[in-house]
């Protein structure tokens, strides 16, 4: 009996404004719904900057760093969280590599988009990040009820 493998995993999966604004939303949750895997949150969501900065620290430092934040607030992004046995990395795979003209034929990125900088959809890199990303992005939801700095889409 190998344990750790059927561990029931967490994952946060994030439509980008790319994919929202070209109707993407529906085809995108219905692959990780034949997949099997359980949906156990969903907001729209327009993310502010200093949020997406905080998303992206790990990228400061890349030159392509003010590009992705213009990008990722340039409209509302789908917030999901995904439960299931190994869905961390079986959604990377289902999503494919991050340059979608690398990713296979059959994978999200792979059918659906060209360019790096507009790759539709993002998926946790660890379990560790898929916990991280979804107390993160529900914990935010709370603030912006508390604050009303910050438009609500819906
Ligand atoms: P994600 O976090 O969105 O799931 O993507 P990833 O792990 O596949 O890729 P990562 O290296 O973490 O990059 C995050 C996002 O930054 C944008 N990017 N642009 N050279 C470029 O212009 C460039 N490189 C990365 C992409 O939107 C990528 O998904």
């Amino acid at each position: 009996l190998v344990a750790s493998m059927e561990e029931v995993e967490q994952t946060y999966i994030m439509i980008k404004p790319d994919g929202v604004q070209r109707g993407l939303v529906g085809e995108i949750i219905s692959r990780f719904e034949r997949k099997g895997f359980k949906l156990t949150g969903l907001k729209l969501f327009q993310c502010p900057k200093e949020l997406a900065e905080e998303h992206y620290k790990d990228l400061q430092s890349k030159t392509f760093f003010p590009k992705l934040i213009d990008y990722i607030t340039s409209g509302p992004v789908v917030c999901m969280g995904w439960e299931g046995v190994g869905v961390v990395a079986s959604a990377r795979k289902l999503i494919g590599a991050t340059n979608p003209l690398n990713a296979e034929p059959g994978t999200i990125r792979g059918d659906l988009a060209v360019q790096t900088g507009r790759n539709v959809v993002h998926g946790s890199d660890s379990p560790d990040n898929g916990k991280r990303e979804i107390v993160w992005s529900s914990a935010f939801e709370l603030l912006l009820d508390m604050n009303e700095t910050y438009i609500r889409i819906f």
